[in-house]
């Protein structure tokens, strides 16, 4: 084969693809698919035509008017440039989202959660095309913990979207590459301001349900919707977790044939016990509902929860407060963070923090003792180097 045919056969990816990505990733472009969501411009262009897109630098006004316009190759790279733990890539992305932030938060942010299997592809899928059918624009998400073994496992799975990948209005976005849960908290919430401020009016933010991700994804939506099943001793582990305690609905998935008649006892168990919890939100009690992601039933029942939650919450002042309570909470916990990492990096700290560990596990030296002793030497540290 010539090199021009293999030129011409080769798949083409969004400018974000990670290079070290594989064939498996969620949002390659797909052969017969017309430009548009996949951030590659597809005016002006033909079949014979090299692609027209050359990656030239972006000053900061590109990346806003870019976004604000919604043109999807700048969205992709908007991402891309928040996304990056780079210093000079850090700056560039805060002045984009200084710029853009008062044409953010005007959508409303959905989580949804499951263990894996649960059937979160299936329904967002499902949901998002008929969202988009409404004239709705829609962004989807992804928070996936173990994304650094599985490589972008969680929106992989190209069927599962199919259906929505190819709607224009809207955008899926595979989970940023993986990190500190620092860092994907940061990268997450960034994604969601850039892509209202593109005009996205939902957005869903899929993780699966193990580890920490979940709670961290709860912090950052309006609405948190857990997807379970029946049997398989789910439910309990829901509980157990305290993940139910953080929804605000219960949806029992695959509630479809022989699995119907069970769904909806499970259902009434969950709304039993639903009822002894404290309301996550004041002015809502969380409920548990069914649905099937194959039929279809239920989709709708469960998006008009959520616009009444969304209503509910807006007319009693709750839902902004929220949000403000949101970033405020987040603030507080990157300044911790911060603060954090200044220290346990501190070279000097990490010289003499060993010695004073080790006093303490030897029952030398009281902790707290450990710890005046080390403050003081960081304040020290820290002296000295304002006086540089
Ligand atoms: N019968 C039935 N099967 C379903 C339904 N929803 C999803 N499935 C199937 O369940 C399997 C898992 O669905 P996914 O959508 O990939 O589940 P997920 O929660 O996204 O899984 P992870 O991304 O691995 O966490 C697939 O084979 C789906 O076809 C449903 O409502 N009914
Ligand atoms: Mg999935």
């Amino acid at each position: 084969m010539s090199i021009k045919q293999t030129v011409k056969t080769k798949k083409k990816k969004p400018a974000w693809t990670p290079k070290e990505d594989n064939e498996s990733f969620a949002s390659s472009v797909m052969e017969g698919v017309e430009g548009g969501h996949d951030g590659m411009e597809t005016s002006g262009r033909n079949q014979t035509e090299k692609p027209a897109i050359k990656r030239r630098n972006l000053t900061i006004q590109d990346y806003v008017d870019g976004v604000l316009r919604d043109d999807r190759m700048i969205l992709a790279r908007t991402i891309t440039l928040v996304e990056s733990s780079a210093k000079r890539h850090l700056e560039t992305a805060q002045q984009v989202l200084r710029k853009i932030l008062p044409s953010t938060g005007k959508a409303i942010r959905v989580g949804i959660t499951g263990v894996p299997g649960a059937g979160k592809s299936t329904f967002i899928n499902v949901l998002g095309s008929e969202l988009c059918r409404k004239g709705h624009r829609v962004a989807v998400l992804a928070v996936d913990p173990s994304s650094s073994l599985s490589r972008g496992s969680i929106l992989g799975d190209k069927t599962r979207m199919e259906n929505l990948s190819q709607e224009p209005n809207c955008f899926i976005r595979p989970s940023p590459s993986s990190g500190t849960l620092g860092g994907v908290n940061r990268k997450t919430r960034e994604t969601i301001l850039v892509c209202e401020a593109a005009g996205f009016d939902v957005i869903l933010v899929e993780t699966v349900g193990v580890g920490q991700s979940e709670a961290m994804v709860s912090t950052m939506v309006d609405f948190f919707l857990l997807l379970t099943l029946t049997g398989a001793g789910d439910e309990l582990q829901n509980i157990k977790k305290g993940v139910i305690e953080m929804a605000d609905a219960v949806l029992i998935n695959k509630a479809d044939g022989d699995n119907k008649i069970p769904a909806q006892r499970t259902r009434q168990e969950f709304n039993q016990a639903l009822h002894l919890l404290k309301p996550v939100k004041e002015g809502w009690q969380t409920q548990a509902y069914c649905c099937s992601a194959l039929t279809g039933e239920g989709i709708e029942e469960i998006w008009h929860v959520i616009l009444e939650f969304k209503e509910r919450m807006q007319t009693s002042g709750d839902f902004f407060a929220r949000r403000r309570e949101q970033s405020l909470n987040w603030m507080h916990e990157m300044i911790v963070e911060r603060i954090k990492r200044s220290f346990f990096e501190n070279s000097d700290i990490k010289k003499e923090l060993p010695e004073l560990e080790k006093m303490v596990s030897e029952g030398r030296l009281p902790v707290t003792s450990a710890v005046e002793k080390i403050m003081s030497r960081f304040r020290d540290l820290r002296e000295e180097e304002n006086q540089l």
